[in-house]
């Protein structure tokens, strides 16, 4: 029989389809360890449909899924669409189409696209965020930030897309670029709704360690949040204005600071300009407010700034100081102002160096007319810390100031608020009414959703407002609270919101009365395994677990964190082929002449292999729907997974893609023998242990490529022999269920079964079957027999090596003594030569 993947994936996608066969089991009497809750981060319906990538996670999770419910577990496992953002409205505003019409299309479109893969998702809890039903309580979870005092409205400089039109968070700047389209990022004052993340700033911090995931991305984080400790000191400003406070992680160089700097948009700026220096000053804070944060405080670039004329007294030593400003200095950090101790900082080395201020040394170790030092060493010129070390000092420095009222400890985060507003269409309403006696006034939640009106263009008007800005008829309205006359709110929120907490939802899909209802939280959260790219390290990570620990903290979610152990897929790349000069050819231009060896074909010219990234200019662009045509949805899957460890990046190669393919149609000719019920022979059955006991392991720990090269063994061994035997191929059909279901089902089928096998019980392995013969071997200390070892018959030389050196019998023969070599024979001794 042919093995045709065509009408045997369609069959038992229908079939699991119409059978409901993955819902969700939400069955009180199963203990909560016997539960999963397993997430994939769901994909944004882009027009171009599901990539590579997107298949890759979904397969971990799935064999991991179909794995946890034959071993008898009650798995949640959904999907669903984060459906608001850019892309559906920029094209809209090219042809018209209302982006609800792209968006239902592409979604459509990638549903089918999953389907096609055979995942195990409940589709019943599909959820889409732009989706009234859904943004409504996105939109209520806003209210209750609102309330708690944690979004507030703020003129603030945000980053600016000229291109986008919009508003970006700090997190959507790449190097000064629109993540999105590539823009050089402006700064521009607009009104903005802000949430206060920093309030959670040392929760979100502390609680990194709670949870199990990739130290890299928990690194990320942890520098994202950036918490810093040191001090706040008090300069006071000569001639009476007031004081000059300033944060620093260095209190102990205090009698090294030779001058002050301020961020150039520092309210005391211009109370401290003397008239002499005004011009320049302002001519100079004209140019700083054309930089990003990032080119401002990028190191080893030339220092800029200006003189205000304004002198501070250091208050260790009383020395008069000369205040400046400069674009390195950020007005939001610290407190927008810094004392400069150029011996000891390279930024403030730098500047010194430039304008000529004194370098005055206070710890020794380095040399300061060459660089600043950063290290740690006795303080000098520093009065009564002279001697002390770099914490001692920083501790009585800390003390001095607080004793006198000068300053006091302080801590600081690199963590900002996050800048919430966007000012286009296709996203969530702000459900808040601007009334002119009310001041802001929360929409009332039982008039949720505000549903996002019609609007006859998409254009952002450029000035900042919304396109919501031009529906008159939508925008005023009538105040919540006084009936009087109010204005809606015309921003919407930013793509990030609804994906902040789409995997609540999926507990409670179709609940109209409650975001979740609490018994469902109770039940799966807090989510077991959560799989995704590492792209998503400080964004959508961050920030879902910022709402999550407000939702924590009303009392409707019951942990604290929202995803235990988090898994990032490594990327699918490709080949690409290089000139010498390291140009890349596309795909369609290179001809293989021999076992990697490549050339251009078009010049003859011998082409280097390489990894990239996919790319449409060098047309090595997988689409899953061609392989899948081609090859199947398990070739597909199983291939993914062959590639290497999930978390590895490993190039796509359509060569490998086949060798798995043929190894399905291999398995699938292999049942064409004659199926006995004999005793098998004592080696397959042997085989078909470990085999069990291999796949078991490895995919519970999410091994999936060791796991099916050792069904490949399995396979490889049962062609020795010219018959099936029963007992044995029943148990493999399960143990490739996970990983090729439509084939183990079809399988299980052809194997007189009428149960579904994605239903049945995980197989069991008898351990004794799994150990191999072992033998005894002789341990000699210079020819003498010593001591005797039962080691496993296939042990590798190494190992039985190590054995013997380490056993402590051996050792006490050896004592003070050295080996000076080893003679392995395998399978009889090892004779360690000492002298
Ligand atoms: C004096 C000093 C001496 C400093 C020294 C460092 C080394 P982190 O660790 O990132 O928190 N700083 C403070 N506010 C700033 C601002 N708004 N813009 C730019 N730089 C600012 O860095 C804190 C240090 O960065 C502070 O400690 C201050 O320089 C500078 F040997 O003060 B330090
Ligand atoms: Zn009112």
């Amino acid at each position: 029989m042919d093995y045709d993947f065509r009408s045997i994936e369609g069959k038992w996608q229908k079939y699991w389809d119409d059978n409901r066969t993955f819902k969700a089991v939400e069955d009180p009497s199963i203990p909560k360890d016997r539960r999963r809750y397993v997430l994939d981060m769901f994909p944004y319906p882009s027009g171009a449909g599901l990539h590579v990538g997107h298949p890759e996670g979904y397969t971990a999770t799935d064999i991991y899924c179909r794995f946890l419910r034959m071993k008898g577990y009650a798995v949640l496992h959904p999907m669903g669409f984060d459906s608001f953002g850019l892309p559906a409205e920029n094209y809209a505003i090219k042809t018209g189409t209302h982006p609800e019409i792209t968006t239902k299309s592409n979604i459509d479109n990638f549903r089918e696209q999953i389907k096609s893969l055979g995942f195990s998702y409940d589709w019943d809890r599909e959820v889409s965020t732009h989706t009234p039903d859904y943004y409504r309580w996105t939109q209520w979870i806003f209210l209750k930030l609102f309330e708690k005092g944690l979004a507030y409205e703020s003129e603030t400089p945000i980053n600016w897309c000229p291109s986008c039109l919009t508003g970006l968070a700090n997190e959507e700047v790449k190097e000064g670029r629109c993540e999105r389209c590539g823009a050089q990022v402006e700064r521009k004052n607009l009104r903005q709704w802000i949430l206060r993340i920093t309030a959670y700033a040392e929760r979100l911090l502390q609680d990194i360690d709670k949870v199990e995931w990739p130290e890299a991305i928990k690194a990320m984080q942890r520098n994202w949040i950036g918490k810093s400790t040191g001090a706040e000191v008090a300069f006071s400003l000569e001639g009476g204005q007031g004081e000059l406070r300033v944060y620093t992680t260095r209190p102990d160089t205090l009698f090294g600071a030779t001058y002050m700097v301020l961020a150039p948009e520092h309210p005391l700026v211009d109370v401290i300009t003397t008239d002499e220096h005004r011009e320049e000053v302002v001519n100079y804070i004209r140019q700083a407010s054309l930089k990003s944060d990032l080119e401002r405080t990028e190191l080893n670039k030339d220092k800029t700034g200006a003189f205000t004329g304004a002198y501070a007294i250091n208050p260790m030593n009383g020395e008069r100081v000369p205040v400046w400003i400069s674009d390195y200095i950020l007005i939001s950090y610290g407190t927008g102002a810094i004392m400069a101790v150029p011996a000891h900082d390279q930024r403030d080395w730098e500047f010194a160096t430039k304008f000529d201020l004194p370098i005055i040394e206070v710890l020794q170790g380095g040399d300061v007319s060459k660089e600043a030092f950063t290290g740690d060493g006795p303080h000098v010129n520093s009065g009564f810390l002279d001697g002390m070390g770099k914490e001692e000092a920083i501790e009585a420095t800390i003390q001095w100031l607080e004793e006198r009222g000068k300053g006091n400890r302080a801590i600081n985060y690199k963590l900002r608020d996050w800048v919430f507003s966007r000012q286009r269409y296709w996203g969530e309403p702000i459900p808040l009414v601007h009334c002119e006696k009310c001041g802001i006034v929360p929409v009332p939640e039982d008039q949720l959703p505000l549903l996002l009106p019609e609007v006859e263009s998409y254009v952002p008007t450029g000035t900042g407002e919304s396109p919501l800005a031009a529906i008159e008829s939508w925008v005023n309205t009538t105040c919540p609270c006084c009936g009087g006359k109010g204005k809606r709110e015309t921003n919407t929120m930013p793509q990030w919101a609804g994906s902040c907490w789409y995997y609540l939802r999926y507990l409670d899909p179709k609940n109209d009365r409650e975001f979740v209802g609490q018994d469902k939280v109770d039940y799966w959260m807090p989510v077991d395994l959560y799989v995704g790219g590492a792209e998503h390290a400080v964004l959508h990570l961050l920030y879902a677990r910022f709402w999550h620990k407000v939702l924590f903290d009303i009392g409707v979610v019951n942990t604290d964190e929202p995803f235990r152990r988090l898994v990032n897929q490594g990327m699918i790349t490709s080949y690409a082929y290089q000139r010498k000069d390291k140009s890349l050819v596309a795909m369609d231009q290179v001809t293989e002449v021999g076992p990697d060896s490549f050339v251009e074909t078009a010049t003859g010219e011998p082409l280097e292999r390489v990894v990239a990234k996919m790319s449409k200019s060098l047309k090595n662009v997988i689409n899953p729907d061609d392989i899948i045509k081609n090859y199947g949805a398990d070739s597909m899957r199983m291939y993914e997974m062959f590639m290497g460890p999930l978390q590895m990046s490993k190039p796509w190669s359509t060569q490998g893609l086949i060798g798995v393919h043929r190894f399905l149609e291999r398995l699938w000719r292999l049942m064409d023998r004659p199926m006995v019920d004999d005793v098998p022979p004592v080696e397959l059955a042997r085989c078909l242990h470990k085999t069990v006991k291999k796949v078991s392991e490895d995919t519970d720990s999410l091994n999936f490529n060791t796991a099916i090269a050792q069904m490949m063994v399995f396979v490889n061994e049962s062609y020795k022999h010219d018959q099936v035997y029963r007992s044995l191929i029943e148990p493999f059909v399960l143990c490739l269920c996970p990983y090729a279901p439509h084939m183990a089902e079809e399988l299980w089928e052809r194997l007189g079964k009428t149960s579904c096998a994605s239903l049945e019980a995980w197989p069991e392995y008898d351990p004794d079957m799994t150990v191999d013969d072992e033998v005894t071997i002789a341990i000699q200390v210079n020819g003498k027999v010593r001591e005797k070892l039962q080691v496993p018959s296939d042990i590798s030389k190494e190992d039985l090596e190590k054995i013997a050196l380490e056993h402590p019998g051996v050792q006490k023969r050896m004592e003070g003594m050295k080996v000076v070599k080893v003679i392995v024979v395998p399978g009889r001794l090892v004779n360690l030569v000492v002298k």
